[in-house]
Parts: structure tokens; sequence; C-alpha cells
């Protein structure tokens, strides 16, 4: 194995499928990770027909523990991961905050906060000692500015780009990158989890537009890692055509 390595967390559905198929094909091995393990069986077999070496790890980004367990016991030669792709993450609920629901609250934030901290804390000391590696974090549209309802999502995409600017800060004498890439509407299991399976409501958020597909994110994801090194792409913002910002869409019929 001499191949470039990718670790993409959430690589089980969407976005993280995507990049974790972009990155084969691009030549990478990779190192997929997620909740399920029956999905990311299924995707080992996918990206092995690509050519690509893969290591499937299923643990709990919000298990602190496990992650630990996950990246510390992998064998030597995986240890040297190139690309870091923070994507795990989820919204939960559409409510007004003084309606919110405490447990979506603290999955969310034990998420898309502490999780991605806790993949970041395992993974960049490797790549600081060895000068090199590309963090991608991401982020979202919602973390430019909060819109009705999303209270407690806006917020930790907020923090994403927070954690990724400060990273970036605190990366610089170093030849490591740090990116965030702020998708906007696209169409995968995300709005299914938002509304807890109410399949209806998840369909209409794509209703008269054409959404972006986690295919798509992930070409622009690998963009950013493929770029010369002396190149930094800070942040992206990835919107659907008829999408203006994080509220104002322009939907046909
Ligand atoms: P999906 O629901 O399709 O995928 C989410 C992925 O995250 C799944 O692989 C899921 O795996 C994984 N995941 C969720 N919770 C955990 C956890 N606690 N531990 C490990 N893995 C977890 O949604 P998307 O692909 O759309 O979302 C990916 C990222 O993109 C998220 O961070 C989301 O906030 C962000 N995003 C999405 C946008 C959209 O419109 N879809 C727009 C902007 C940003 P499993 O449940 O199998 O464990
Ligand atoms: C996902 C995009 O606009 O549904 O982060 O919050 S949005």
């Amino acid at each position: 194995m001499s191949k470039r390595i990718a670790l993409i967390t959430g690589a089980t559905s969407g976005i993280g499928e995507g990049c974790a198929k972009r990155f084969a094909d691009g030549g990478y091995d990779v190192i997929i990770t997620g909740r399920n393990k029956e999905k990311l069986d299924a995707l080992t077999t996918v990206l092995e027909a690509k050519g690509a070496h893969v290591l499937a790890l299923a643990f709990d980004v919000r298990d602190r523990e496990a992650a630990r367990r996950a990246i510390e016991g992998m064998p030597a030669e995986w240890q040297t991961i190139d690309v870091l792709v923070n994507n795990a993450g989820l919204a939960r609920g559409l409510e007004p905050e003084y309606k919110g629901d405490f447990d979506d609250w603290d999955q969310m934030i034990d998420t898309n906060i502490k999780g991605l901290l806790t993949m970041t804390r395992l993974i960049v000391p490797g790549m600081v000692s060895r000068n090199h590696g590309h963090i991608i974090n991401i982020g979202s549209v919602a973390g430019d500015a909060a819109y009705a309802g999303g209270n407690v999502y806006c917020a930790t995409k907020s923090a994403v780009k927070a954690i990724t600017d400060g990273l970036r800060i605190d990366v610089a004498d170093t030849r490591l990158r740090v990116t965030n890439i702020k998708p906007g509407l696209v169409e995968t299991n995300f709005s299914n989890v938002r509304f807890h399976g109410d399949t209806k409501r998840a369909d209409s958020v794509y209703h008269g537009i054409e959404p972006l597909t986690g295919d798509d994110i992930a070409d622009v994801v690998f963009y950013a890692a493929s770029a010369p090194e002396h190149v930094q792409i800070a942040e992206v913002l990835v919107l659907a055509t008829h999408q203006a910002n994080g509220t104002v869409i322009h939907r046909e019929g």
C-alpha cells in the first residue's frame, strides 16, 4: 500500500458516500467510517471494485473512546492519513428555539461539533508531525446565517466555520491545509433524518428546485484536495443554481 489515504466520516450515505467513491476513483485508498456496519461493508465492496484498498471502521463519532480505539488501533500502514473529511453530521427538527427538543439539540451539538473536534484531535497530530495533510470540514450555508427553525443546527455549522478557521491559524506554520466546504440544498438522507422519517415533509424541501447531489459536493471536496500543495482553498459555498442563500430559493411548480 503506497497510495494516498483519505478518511471520510459519515461515509454510509449522501455526501460522505459520494466522497468515498470520488476519492477511490481519484486513486486514493479510503478509510470509511459510520455507525452502520452493514452499510460500511456494502460500500467496501463498491470501493474495492474501483481498485481502492478500504478500511471500514464502525463507530459513533459521539463516543470519544470508541473513536480513539478505532483510530489508534488502525494498522500502521493506514495511520498516515493524507486527507480527513469531517462529514458526519445531521440536523434534527425545525422547531422554533423556544419549542426545541433537548435530545435533538444534544445530538446535533455532540455530532456536528464535538464529534468533528474528536476526529480532528485524534488525526491532526500525526499530520503535524509529518508536516503534511489536509482537513476538509463539511460546514453549511446554514452556518452563514440562521434561518427560521434552524437555530441550533445553524449554530453547529457556524461553530464548524470557527473551528475550521481556528485550526487554519493553528497550523499556519506547517504545510497542512484546512478547508470549509459549505453546501446548500443537497438531496440526501439529511431531511429524512431532520424530520424523523417523515418522508413527505422531507421531499417538500426539494420541491420545485433541482437540488445538489452528494456527488456534486464530493467533486468540490476532491477538487480542494487536488489543488497544488501551495494552494489552500479556505472556504467554498456551493449552492443549487436556483438557491441564492440559506433562505432565498426560487421554486417552480
Ligand atoms: P446523510 O444523512 O445522507 O448522511 C449523514 C452521514 O453522517 C451518514 O453516513 C451517517 O451515518 C453519518 N452520521 C450521522 N451521525 C453520526 C454519528 N453520530 N457517528 C457517525 N456517523 C454519523 O446526510 P448528508 O450527506 O446530507 O450530510 C453530511 C454532512 O453534510 C452533514 O454534516 C450535514 O450537516 C452536511 N450538510 C448537508 C446538507 C444537505 O442539504 N444535505 C447541506 C449542507 C451541509 P449513519 O447514520 O449510518 O451512522
Ligand atoms: C444543510 C442545508 O439549508 O438545509 O446544511 O440547512 S440547510
